[in-house]
């Protein structure tokens, strides 16, 4: 239940220029205020009276006829109190001539707002947790790789953001094998295929085809309906590296780049980082351009990719997909640029085993470390 409570001040020369009898009146009878007081001045004592009869009596908003709001104190009233400030001190009893009609009409209509504003006023509401800049995992690159994982990671109900840099996500997926639109997958790809949702038919042996563009927008909006989020046209440019640990990732609009604009990025933390930025390695080459790391690599740098041989990279990627620094984890095409394995042409099972891989990988180092 609401109780409105007016406390309407003498002092400061405003009970000499105005009738406030008048105006009790008005805020009782016309306003129906419930409680309605003069006071002598809106400081010390007098203010500290006000606030134990706004406790006792169960006033919820309040009204103070006096001064300026400049010139209470910060807290003046409870933070649960909504409160509105006439001023007839500056703007009526200092400003006009005292004593006088229109003086007084003026004072009594700016009690009557005041009242008004104070019955109608809504709690504020609370700010909401945002629970968008801190994260779980997030992603860099929404090719094959990146979307698998963001999927399961997303499925296991982890909280994860995927980055894409470009306008669309799908990476180097759509246009499968120049540009014939069409994948190839090998049976274990085809498994996770078919856990998508995405049809494919036998090609040779024990390989599978299917088509690229409902392989890129149903992997996107599973992904999506998983509850990952995808952020388009964001670039990741360098990590957070505290203690030996990347513990997160610096972001920018991708149109700050590419219009060359000087605007500073911004930070995300998370528990862990997944770099599926192809052959790029840009995660991996950022982490080694610009801290002199040693990365989990035989040479502790980059290895560097090899030249295409599709049996070879297929299996080591999945093999290569692992931590290779605290922190962050490689999936895709970008784990045989770090550990030096082949490139593999329009095979992309290995692209999506990776990424299933990491997501499991990372999903069983989060139930055995404390959160
Ligand atoms: O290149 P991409 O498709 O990587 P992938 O998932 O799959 C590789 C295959 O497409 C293909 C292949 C198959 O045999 O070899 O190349 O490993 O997708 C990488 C995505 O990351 C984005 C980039 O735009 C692409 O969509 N990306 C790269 N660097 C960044 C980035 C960055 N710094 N920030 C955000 N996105």
């Amino acid at each position: 239940m609401d109780k409105v409570g007016v406390y309407i001040c003498s002092g400061y020369g405003i009970g000499e220029a105005l009738d406030l009898e008048a105006l009790k009146q008005v805020a009782e009878t016309e306003l129906k205020a419930e409680v309605v007081k003069i006071v002598g001045s809106v400081e010390a004592e007098d203010l500290e009276l006000i606030n134990q009869e706004v406790a006792a009596e169960g006033i919820n908003r309040l009204v103070v006829a006096g001064p300026t709001f400049r010139f209470y104190p910060k807290n003046a009233f409870p933070a649960s109190v909504m409160v509105d400030y006439v001023n007839l001190r500056e703007q009526v009893a200092w400003a006009h001539e005292p004593n006088n009609e229109d003086t007084q009409a003026l004072a009594a209509d700016n009690l009557r707002m005041g009242v008004t504003r104070v019955r109608k006023m809504a709690p504020l509401e609370p700010v909401p947790e945002c629970n968008s800049i801190n994260k779980d995992i997030l992603v860099v690159g929404g090719g094959p790789a990146g979307l698998t994982a963001a999927y399961y990671l997303a499925k296991a109900s982890k909280k994860v953001i995927l980055f894409e840099r470009k306008l669309s996500v799908g990476g180097g997926m759509w246009g499968g094998g120049v540009m014939f639109n069409e994948i190839v997958v090998q049976a274990e790809g085809k498994r996770i295929l078919d856990e998508f949702g995405i049809r494919s038919v036998p090609f040779e042996d024990d390989y599978f085809s299917a088509d690229s563009v409902e392989t890129v927008s149903t992997m996107c909006s599973q992904a999506c309906k998983a509850g990952a989020k995808i952020f388009n046209l964001f670039s990741v440019e360098d990590v957070m590296l505290t203690e030996g640990r990347v513990t997160g990732l610096v972001i920018n609009w991708s149109a700050v780049d590419i219009a060359r604009l000087h605007v500073d990025p911004i930070t995300i933390r998370a528990k862990a980082v997944i770099d599926a930025t192809g052959h790029a390695a840009e995660v991996a080459n950022v982490i080694q351009r610009k801290s002199g790391v040693r990365l989990d690599t035989p040479s502790g740098k980059i290895e560097g990719e090899r030249p295409m041989w599709a049996e070879v990279g297929e299996k080591m990627i999945v093999e290569n997909t692992r931590e290779f620094f605290p922190g962050v984890f490689a999936a895709g095409m970008c784990c045989n640029a770090i550990y030096g394995a082949p490139r593999m042409g329009p095979v992309f099972g290995g692209m999506l085993m990776s990424g299933k891989k990491v997501a499991e990988m990372i999903l069983a180092r989060l139930m055995t470390k404390p959160e």
